[in-house]
C-alpha cells in the first residue's frame, strides 16, 4: 500500500503512520505529505518511518495547496510536535507524484492507495497518468461524512455537524478522485468519531519500548495542546481515531465493510457534502441539486463504492484497543 498524509497535524496520522510501518500483513511502499508545510510533514514522516525501521520506504513532498489553487483548510494545530524529530532529520526532498508513480509502476502487483488527508496528490497523479490506474487495487479515503458528528459520548463537536476537513479542503480533487473508474472504501467522519484510545490505550503504546516512548510523547503533546486551546471542553479531549481505522481496514477483516448504493461529493467553493444519494443523510440534508463532475460533485456507481463501519454492539473503546 501507499499512504498520502497530512501528518505533523492530529496524532492520529502518526499513530496510522505507525500501524501501517509495523504491521507484517502490510508491506508500506511509500508516504507522500499534503497541506501547507509539506516538507515540515515529510521530514517528520522521514524521522518516524526511519525510527520504525523502515528507512527504505520513500517519502514524497507534495500539494501545499488545493487544485484550484485554494489552501487546504488549515491542519496547524501540532505542527510542531515531534520537533526534535523533524529537526533532526535529514530529507532530500522528492515530489509525492515522482514517489507516488514510482511505487505504483514498481510494484509487483495492483496497490491499495489510502488517503488521511486532503486528496490532493492522489487526484493530480493518478488524473496525470492514466496509464497507472491499472496499477491500483483501490482507493481507501478517510473523509466525507454521512450524519451528523457524534463523539458517541453525548457531546457534540462544535460548527457544521455534516462538515469534514480531507475532502472539504480540496473540492476539486475529490470531484476528480471520485470520478475515477476505480474501487472506493471511504472511511466518514461519522464513523471513526467516537472511537478514541482510552487512557489505559495510550499508556501500554507509550511503555512499548523506544517507539512506544515517542508515540506516547507524540499523543501527550497532542492533547497537551488541545487542551490548552480550548476548542472543546477539555474532558473531550482524546485522541481519536479516524485515520487509524482507514489503515486498519486493510489489514483487520474484524472491521466491516459495509456496501453503499450511491454516493455523491457535493463541491462548493470550499466545502464537501458527501451524501448517501440513494437514501439521503440522516439529517435530510440533501442538496437539491446534483452537480456535475465539472462543477465540483461528482456520483460514483453503484455497487463500487464501501465504507466502513464497526460492528454492531462493539464500544468504540474495546474496538479501539484492538
Ligand atoms: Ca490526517
Amino acid at each position: 500500500m501507499v499512504l498520502d498524509t497530512d501528518i505533523g497535524g492530529d496524532v492520529d496520522d502518526v499513530i496510522a503512520l505507525a500501524f501501517c510501518a509495523l504491521h507484517p500483513r502490510i508491506d508500506l511502499l511509500c508516504v507522500t505529505t499534503v497541506n501547507g508545510d509539506c516538507e515540515r510533514r515529510a521530514r517528520l514522516a522521514r524521522s518516524l518511518l526511519d525510527l520504525l525501521g523502515c528507512g527504505d520506504v520513500p517519502v514524497g513532498v507534495g500539494a501545499s495547496v488545493g487544485l484550484s489553487g485554494r489552501g487546504h483548510d488549515t491542519m496547524p494545530a501540532g505542527l510542531n510536535h515531534g520537533a526534535d524529530l523533524i529537526d533532526a532529520t535529514k530529507l532530500v526532498p522528492t515530489s509525492a507524484s515522482t514517489v507516488l508513480s514510482a511505487a505504483l509502476e514498481q510494484a509487483p502487483g495492483p496497490v491499495e492507495v489510502c488517503t488521511i488527508g486532503a486528496v490532493t496528490n492522489v487526484a493530480a497523479t493518478l488524473s496525470a497518468r492514466p496509464d497507472l490506474l491499472d496499477r491500483v487495487a483501490g482507493l481507501h479515503v478517510m473523509g466525507g461524512c454521512l450524519g451528523p458528528v457524534s463523539f458517541g459520548d453525548g457531546g457534540d463537536p462544535p460548527g457544521d455537524p455534516f462538515s469534514e476537513t480531507n475532502l472539504g479542503g480540496d473540492p476539486l480533487a475529490t470531484a476528480i478522485l471520485w470520478a475515477l473508474p476505480l474501487p472506493m472504501r471511504l472511511v466518514p467522519l461519522d464513523v471513526t468519531m467516537p472511537l478514541a484510545f482510552t487512557n489505559d490505550d495510550r499508556a501500554t503504546i507509550a511503555g512499548a519500548g523506544p517507539v512506544g516512548r515517542v508515540l506516547g510523547g507524540l499523543m501527550d503533546e497532542y492533547l497537551a495542546v488541545e487542551r490548552q486551546a480550548g476548542a472543546r471542553p477539555a474532558e473531550l479531549a482524546a485522541v481519536r481515531l479516524h485515520d487509524p481505522l482507514t489503515v486498519v481496514g486493510l489489514a483487520v477483516p474484524e472491521v466491516e465493510t459495509v456496501q453503499l448504493r450511491h454516493l455523491a461529493a457535493f463541491g462548493s467553493p470550499g466545502k464537501v457534502r458527501t451524501v448517501d444519494a440513494a437514501h439521503g443523510t440522516a439529517g435530510g440534508r440533501v442538496p437539491r441539486r446534483r452537480r456535475s463532475p465539472s462543477a465540483g460533485g461528482a456520483c460514483r456507481d453503484p455497487g463500487r463504492l464501501t465504507y466502513s463501519s464497526v460492528r454492531r454492539g462493539a464500544s468504540p473503546q474495546s474496538d479501539s484497543s484492538r
